[in-house]
């Protein structure tokens, strides 16, 4: 049977239950395929998502066997609120900037559009935590091959300055599952950096 549910939930950094397994943690624009990157990831549809940018709106949490996918609000979305969206933000950044047990960062950008004001931001909180992350270009079934080997170059050209260990963007698709053998791996290697520091 399908679990929509996350496995935990919380609308506060602060409530969030004490695990000792690693976290890793989705970032990025309201949009731009988070929520679809979890479902593909575990390969079942458990996080929600929508065609409407806000979706969501907590910081949710999925157990797999060596680790939690850590689902997190979108950033930007101009539609909710302003005090509304200023409190996921700083959701958002207190999870990023405190929790023990985050390991890594996937910083999701739509391979369709060059850099935001909101993305670039990102790039300095990601780069205040200290957290090894891997900018991700996502929906790359929705243009052509080529197009998107423009896009790959744009982004990595501008990478180093933007964080502070870059390491080349990685192409996904949540509808045709490109990109998640080599992602799937990288948490693998964040996981073994993690527990080598302990
Ligand atoms: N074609 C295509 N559509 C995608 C892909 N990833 C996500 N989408 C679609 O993009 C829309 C938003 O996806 P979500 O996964 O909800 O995005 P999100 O970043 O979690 O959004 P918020 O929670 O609102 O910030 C949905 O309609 C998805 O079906 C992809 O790789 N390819
Ligand atoms: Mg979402």
């Amino acid at each position: 049977m399908t679990n929509k549910h996350p496995d935990f939930i919380s609308a506060n950094w602060q409530d969030l239950p004490k695990t000792s397994l690693p976290e890793i943690a989705m970032l990025g624009r309201s949009n731009v395929g988070k929520s679809s990157f979890i479902n593909t990831l575990i390969g079942r549809s458990r996080a929600r998502i929508s065609q409407t940018p806000g979706k969501t709106q907590t910081i949710n949490g999925y157990h797999e066997q060596t680790h939690v996918l850590i689902d997190l609000p979108g950033f930007g979305y101009a539609k909710i609120g302003k005090s509304h969206r200023e409190n996921w933000q700083r959701m958002c950044e207190n999870y990023l900037l405190n929790r023990p047990n985050l390991v890594g960062i996937f910083h999701l950008i739509d391979i369709r559009h060059s850099w935001q004001n909101v993305d670039l931001d990102l790039t300095s909180l990601i780069s205040a935590t200290d957290i090894p992350c891997q900018v991700i270009l996502t929906k790359s079934d929705k243009q052509t091959n080529n197009q998107n080997l423009k896009m790959k170059n744009y982004y990595n050209k501008s990478l180093s300055g933007l964080y502070l260990k870059p390491s080349p963007v990685i192409i996904t698709s949540a509808k045709d599952k490109t990109g998640f053998d080599q992602i799937k791996q990288l948490i693998g290697v964040w996981i073994d950096e993690a527990s080598s520091k302990e």
